[in-house]
């Protein structure tokens, strides 16, 4: 039976860089979930078509974590009652983000809900999530998302319906109210586009040859991709996936592939007897969209990887013809940009958060783009795509039988070195962390070519991007100094956390003499880090003398 249930506002309900996020205990209280999930259906629902969402699929699925399956349940309930025709849901509640982004193109469906918190903590005491992918398989955009949100705050009833929960874990077909429910291999169509993307026979044969992989899972969703693609297709020997079962609290551990998170694969990458030492270590986070590289003795900036991905792309057989153009966000560092100009194509800088990419990858305008935040993609989906940046770095492997560490160094004696560092202040007072960004907004005139010790500002601004394609505007998206030599220092407040306020400082310099191309870049960039830290006045207004992760 179809049901109607009275409900009120919920406050709060805003969307972030990354669709909404709160506690567990949020998120499972009271309506809250049903009444987002009818919010984004009232907010999305075709106006032109008599039969709302009649006719339509929507794919769901879910990184694993704690509450993944209930709030599925709930979901498909009300899919149900709101008229979709059809959802196609993963086995278990599980998709990858760019599965699901796949798996949206690949079937035209009318859009997606992804269940995640991506890199935020799981299990009770963790992070819930859930975000709106659109028919292109991406984000949905700022105005959408407004939209969204402006429905959670008249809210008066949601539909669902009174069906018991249905078996995710079988494959195939039931229906609730008329609506059809198909349970589905959550790896199967992705790995057949990674297959027709690169060249598996030659990443085959360097695994055949002896390559060694190291790829971290982290208890979160890639799991059951990475088994099936780098040791079921390709071969790498058991073992090359670590921590490849999804666990609902991802182990106790935080998803999030840093050298932090990730320390032991960090370990056994750096360790210095290098025996052991796999080829290429890697690793991806709670919903699978970013990517951790690491060679053998070298940690690769994700920056960095960008840039040398989009340099060898025309390598894998996807990209053989070229790449039309790059995309990265804005506090993403400029070694893209070199890359773009030798090749003689355009390199657009957005706000943070995939969804400023999707435009302009629908556009046909760019193939490749990326963050700073161990993100990087390309026009084969809508979403950043772990798994996917894996592949292609072996491609590349594969091709120019070279080390990481061999291309790391040859990319920066072709380009130079973009020296980079993020520094990130978790969970302090919100209310500091406005007061910070607010002191260092009200003198950017001032700044604006000033002398800071040494350093000459050339520019000082609050970034705001103009969309090319549709012309929307999206102001407030970082503060930026930008120094006369290039380098810079950003500051921005996450968009992604639960608790209480994350500052994240983005530092750049660019080095091109070809003897001080191999520096720790905690190191080169020690002054401008210190500089960064006056400037707003970071350890006296918070207290705290460290940031608590540094990339
Ligand atoms: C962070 C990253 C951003 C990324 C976003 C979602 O956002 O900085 O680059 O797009 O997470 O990634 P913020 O607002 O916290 O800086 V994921 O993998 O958590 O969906
Ligand atoms: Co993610």
């Amino acid at each position: 039976m179809i049901l109607t249930v009275a409900t009120a506002p919920i406050a709060g309900m805003k969307p972030g860089t990354s669709g909404l996020r709160k506690k567990v205990a949020e998120f499972a209280a009271g309506h809250y979930l049903a009444n987002f999930v009818q919010s984004v259906f009232d907010a999305v629902r075709p106006a032109e078509r008599p039969g709302g969402f009649g006719g339509l699929t929507l794919v769901v699925g879910g990184d694993g974590r704690f509450h993944n399956r209930e709030a599925i349940q709930t979901v498909l309930r009300m899919a149900a009652a709101n008229g979709f025709s059809r959802v196609r849901v993963g086995q278990g509640g599980i998709l990858s983000t760019p599965a699901a982004s796949h798996l949206i193109r690949l079937h035209n469906a009318f859009g997606g809900l992804i269940l995640s918190a991506s890199h935020n903590p799981g299990g009770p005491d963790g992070d819930f999530g859930i975000k709106f992918n659109g028919a292109n398989g991406g984000p949905a955009p700022e105005n959408v998302t407004d939209a969204i949100y402006v429905c959670t705050l008249s809210l008066t009833a949601f539909h669902t319906t009174d069906t018991p929960d249905i078996d995710l874990d079988h494959l195939g077909e039931t229906t609730i109210e008329g609506m059809v429910v198909e349970v589905m291999d959550p790896v199967a169509d992705y790995t057949a586009l990674m297959r027709r993307l690169f060249d598996f026979d030659a990443i085959a044969a360097m695994f055949a040859g002896g390559f060694r992989l190291a790829f971290d899972a982290m208890h979160a969703v890639t799991g059951p991709y990475a088994h099936a693609i780098f040791e079921r297709e390709l071969g790498a020997p058991a073992g090359t996936v670590m921590n490849g079962t999804p666990l609902p609290d991802f182990g106790g551990h935080h998803p999030d592939p840093n050298p932090v998170h990730a320390k032991v694969l960090y370990g056994l990458m750096m360790s210095p007897d290098g025996q052991d030492t796999p080829d290429l270590g890697a690793a991806s986070d709670g919903d699978g969209d970013r990517n951790l590289i690491i060679g053998r003795g070298i940690f690769v900036a994700p920056s960095d990887s960008l840039a040398m991905l989009a340099a060898n792309a025309h390598l894998a057989p996807a990209y053989a013809q070229g790449i039309v153009g790059i995309a990265r966000s804005m506090p993403t560092s400029r070694a893209a940009d070199r890359v773009a100009q030798a090749l003689g194509v355009p390199c657009f800088e957005t706000p943070t958060g995939w969804k400023f990419f999707g435009n302009l990858l629908d556009a046909g305008r760019v193939t490749i783009c990326g963050e700073e935040s161990a993100g990087t993609g390309s026009d084969h989906v809508r979403e950043k795509d772990g798994v996917w940046a894996v592949l292609l770095w072996l491609n590349i492997l594969a091709v120019r039988r070279q080390s990481v560490q061999q291309i790391a160094q040859e990319h920066w004696a072709q380009f130079g070195r973009n020296y980079y560092t993020r520094h990130d202040y978790e969970d302090i007072d919100s209310g500091v962390a406005k007061a910070l960004m607010q002191s260092v907004s009200d003198r950017l005139s001032l700044l604006q070519g000033a002398n800071l010790e040494a350093w000459l500002i050339d520019t000082a601004d609050d970034f705001s991007y103009l969309d090319p394609i549709d012309g929307s505007l999206s102001q407030h998206q970082g503060l930026r100094l930008v120094f006369s030599d290039g380098s810079r220092i950003v500051y921005r407040l996450s968009g992604t956390g639960t608790s209480g306020a994350t500052l994240r400082v983005y530092i750049e310099r660019y080095e091109a003499d070809p003897t001080r191309l191999g520096l720790d870049p905690q190191e080169a960039l020690a002054d401008l880090i210190g500089l960064a830290d006056r400037v707003a006045g970071i350890t006296e207004r918070t207290g705290r003398s460290a940031p608590d992760v540094v990339t």
